[in-house]
């Protein structure tokens, strides 16, 4: 069934809290099936996706290329396992596909690639969302498109030069048609981020943009920002979203280390369960 809130509908909060819970429960699988991965991030941003993929984005899965779909671009390509999750809730991959995550000459690699179905652009190299983000809009404009770019990117990529050069191109091409997600989990690769990056939301503002700040694992709020950022008025929109790294299942929370988490087999059971008794 084609997915198309334009003009978006009233929400429905249980089926978009029921959508988050189950890509929860799908990366749990795909990260017990390898036993490790980007598994914090990707329960991270989990209502994140579900609130733009079942509510916000104008899309259609039957027509992956249909040139006025709303893009979402997954800047950090390291999450990939959510981006996967997310794709088959939607229809875009097959759910049998997801066991692939990470083999070699799976379609699905570790690091998205724009060669699966329904990636906008190659992750990996991070610092690069937001500049092709702001090339699309300005491009799909001159085109007579109405589509939107939503743009996530990370707190890491904060420290890159090559996002605020992006972020200060999107406001000099007063592109409204851009949302950025930002991702504040608080963590990069080895601990916590370390350059000055604070604070985020004042910072955006400063550059041009409608910014607002929420908790990115409280659908209410994600919602409502949604909805705020479609305002056209020549200035594009950020979300700078505050999320748990784990968030749902309480074991992974308290991890010191969650950039990439190894578990032993025997302990996903476990993990499993603590997700299921989370939901509520
Ligand atoms: C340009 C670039 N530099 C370094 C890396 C290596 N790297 C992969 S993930 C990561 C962490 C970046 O921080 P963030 O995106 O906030 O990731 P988190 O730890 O929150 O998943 C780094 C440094 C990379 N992929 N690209
Ligand atoms: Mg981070």
């Amino acid at each position: 069934m084609p997915i198309s809130n334009h003009p978006p509908s009233e929400p429905d909060m249980t089926a978009l809290r029921t959508h988050a819970h189950n890509l929860r429960r799908t990366m749990m699988a795909m990260a017990s099936g390898k036993g490790e991965g980007y598994i914090a991030q990707g329960l991270a941003i989990a209502d994140c996706l579900a609130a733009i993929y079942f509510y916000e984005l104008r899309h259609d899965p039957a027509r992956p290329d249909w040139s006025d779909r709303d893009r979402f671009l997954l800047s950090t390509g390291h999450y990939s396992i959510a981006m996967y999750a997310v794709l088959a809730e939607a229809g875009y991959l097959a759910k049998e596909e997801l066991p692939s995550y990470g083999l070699n000459g799976s379609s699905l690699p570790m690091s998205t690639f724009d060669e699966t179905v329904g990636v906008e652009i190659v992750g990996g190299s991070l610092g690069h969302g937001l500049g092709q983000a702001v090339g699309m809009a300005v491009g799909l404009r001159l085109d007579g498109s109405s589509a939107r770019i939503f743009c996530e990117f990370s707190d890491g990529e904060l420290q890159e030069g090559s996002t605020w050069e992006a972020a200060m191109g999107a406001s000099t091409f007063k592109c409204d048609n851009v949302v950025a997600l930002v991702d504040c989990n608080g963590i990069q690769a080895d601990g916590p981020v370390t350059v000055a990056i604070e604070p985020v939301a004042d910072k955006l503002t400063a550059f041009g943009w409608d910014t607002v700040e929420i908790n990115g694992n409280d659908m209410d709020a994600l919602v409502a920002a949604l909805a705020g950022a479609r305002e056209k008025n020549e200035r594009p929109k950020a979300i700078v979203m505050r999320t748990t790294p784990g968030f749902g299942v309480p074991t992974l929370v308290s991890r010191e280390r969650a950039h990439f988490v190894r578990v032993r087999d025997d302990e996903w059971d476990f993990l499993k369960e603590e997700l299921e008794k989370e939901y509520v």
